[in-house]
């Protein structure tokens, strides 16, 4: 993963050969690094403030002295991105949420997935009912993307494949209903889980947001899941910002990091809405998803 970014980044860092540590000194080879991300589909705002906060920590040894100051920029600027990609709310643990409100609740934990059309919401679905039952939790599906043909029978087959049950009503149904239907019979059968996808809407079509409103005014969703495709580029912070606004996105799944990416997405977008990732997508098969790594993430930005 971001092999262009790291090889940029490090040839960058090169740049900075400066005897002393000051704002002027500073001033030419930040802007080359905040250049060269805004280059890689790292946001203009999240460069930015990598930039800033880069330099705001490096001032701090303004007067110390430095045989050479590359090593120390580096390290530095690892910590800048671990920080950009650790917002507020990253110790969550899912399924120990989960295990906590199963505790001391008779309903079951409800998780809503949240994106545009084909960035993984229902992929992603299936992985984490995976992941639950790997964690000995009860799953059922609810098929509340009753907009899209065959929504229906592509979740039903990924309950068939996994062991899991999926409500469905019929095609231009109520989505609401749907998932009103999936929590009564998780609740009668005291399952741990409700997973709810949604139809894919861009975030600007009104009615379909409206749609999305009314799930979450009806399922009360205990968690709200923005899933995000990384390989958009600069569009996910606006799908991001618009879910965020209007629906509340409580944690997020970045989906296709396995494909070659210079990494700019998830910077980008925790930069944006202050949201945590929660998992990656690295694959197609039920097993890939992994838990999201910050520290490991900004090492492989900036080894
Ligand atoms: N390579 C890769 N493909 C993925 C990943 N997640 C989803 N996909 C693929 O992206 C496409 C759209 O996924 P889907 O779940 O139907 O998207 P939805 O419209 O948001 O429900 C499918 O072909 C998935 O197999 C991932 O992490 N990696
Ligand atoms: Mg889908």
């Amino acid at each position: 993963m971001f092999n262009k970014l790291r090889k940029g980044i490090s040839s960058v860092i090169k740049k900075f050969k400066i005897k002393e540590l000051n704002e002027k000194s500073l001033q030419k080879p930040v802007e080359e690094l905040v250049n060269f991300m805004m280059k890689n589909e790292v946001a203009s705002q999240a460069a930015f403030t990598i930039g800033d906060n880069l330099k705001r920590k490096l001032l701090k040894h303004e007067h110390e002295r430095f045989k050479d100051i590359r090593p120390f920029v580096q390290e530095t600027l690892r910590a800048t991105i671990e920080e950009i990609l650790t917002p507020p709310g990253s110790d969550f643990d899912l399924i120990e949420a989960i295990r906590e409100k199963r505790a001391d609740d008779d309903e079951p934990y409800i998780i809503l997935m949240l994106g545009i059309n084909g960035t993984g919401k229902t992929t992603s679905l299936a992985k984490l009912g995976r992941m639950m039952q790997k964690n000995k939790l009860s799953v059922v599906f609810a098929a509340a993307d009753t907009f899209r043909a065959g929504a229906i029978d592509q979740i039903k087959e990924h309950g068939d494949n996994l062991g899991i049950k999926t409500i469905a009503h019929q095609y231009g149904g109520d989505p609401a209903a749907v998932a009103i239907d999936a929590i009564d019979h998780a609740i009668s059968k005291d399952i741990d889980v409700v997973l709810i996808d949604t139809a894919g809407r861009m975030q600007n079509n009104d009615n379909l947001v409206r749609e999305l409103e009314k799930v979450v005014r009806n399922a009360e969703p205990d968690f709200k899941i923005f899933v995000g495709d990384a390989l958009t580029g600069n569009d996910i912070i606006r799908q991001a910002e618009t879910f965020n606004e209007r629906i509340g996105i409580d944690g997020i799944i970045l989906t296709k990091m396995d494909a070659d990416l210079r990494g700019g997405a998830a910077l980008s977008v925790t930069n944006a809405i202050q949201k945590p990732i929660l998992y990656i997508g690295v694959g197609q098969s039920y097993d890939d998803l992994k838990k999201f790594d910050p520290k490991g993430i900004a090492k492989d930005m900036v080894p």
